[in-house]
């Protein structure tokens, strides 16, 4: 039987292709997206991986003991990524105090944090890998795509590191392992969970790409 990781993703294909095809990434690639629109995914992301720290910190406290190093792991990595974002906002003049997450960067996180804490292990290690997984292949894509040098060369670097990849396939053959011989109740919960993680990941593209705000409707 074909792996669990591979059978999420070919469902998925329609929403992978999606994802990719954002304009985001393609003018990422080319070169063609506004510093503007850049510095706004730069904002709202590090708050998305300030958050994730205790997403992922509520995993770890759920996680059987022989995955603990790894989770340990997971958590220095963000914590050396939130570095990653302060010199280049510093580099490129772009404020990183006091922001407030745009619409979908707020809900994404209410749904990491609410997943974390009401769902299983395995529920909130399946966001994990749907979550990087996006990552790993819309920054493989800018990689592929670039043309010349770009100004955000760190974090196409950072995302497309022969460690990430490594970390993205530990998760995969990791989630094939934990999901082995799962009711099929609880594999199809899973199948739902995978594709709303990747759908928001749609979305934090096209918040960054239209600059999404709150209404300005008073306090
Ligand atoms: C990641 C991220 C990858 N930084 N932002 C979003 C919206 N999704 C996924 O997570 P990490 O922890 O930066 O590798």
């Amino acid at each position: 039987m074909r792996p669990f990781h591979e059978q999420l993703l070919s469902e998925s294909k329609e929403l992978w292709g999606a994802i990719l095809h954002h304009p985001f990434l393609q003018e990422t690639a080319s070169g063609k997206i506004s510093a503007h629109t850049f510095k706004t995914w730069m904002q709202q992301d590090f708050i998305f991986v300030q958050e994730a720290i205790p997403f992922v910190a509520v995993l770890l406290a759920k996680s059987p003991e022989n995955l603990r190093t790894n989770f340990i792991q997971i958590l220095s990595g963000l914590d050396q990524e939130l570095g990653l974002f302060r010199k280049n906002a510093q580099a490129h003049g772009v404020n990183l105090d006091n922001l407030k997450a745009a619409p979908t960067c707020h809900s994404y996180l209410q749904f990491l944090m609410s997943t974390a804490y009401n769902c299983s292990f395995l529920e909130g290690f399946t966001v994990l890998y749907s979550a990087e997984k996006v990552y790993l292949d819309s920054w493989m894509e800018v990689k592929k795509k670039l043309k010349g040098k770009s100004p955000w060369e760190e974090f196409i670097n950072n995302w497309t590191s022969q460690g990430f990849q490594q970390y993205v396939d530990w998760l995969a053959v990791t989630l094939d392992d934990l999901a082995e011989n799962l009711p099929l109740r609880q594999i199809e919960k899973l199948r739902e969970l995978f594709q709303t993680t990747g759908r928001y990941e749609y979305l934090f593209w096209e918040m960054a790409y239209r600059e999404e705000k709150w209404p300005a409707l008073g306090k």
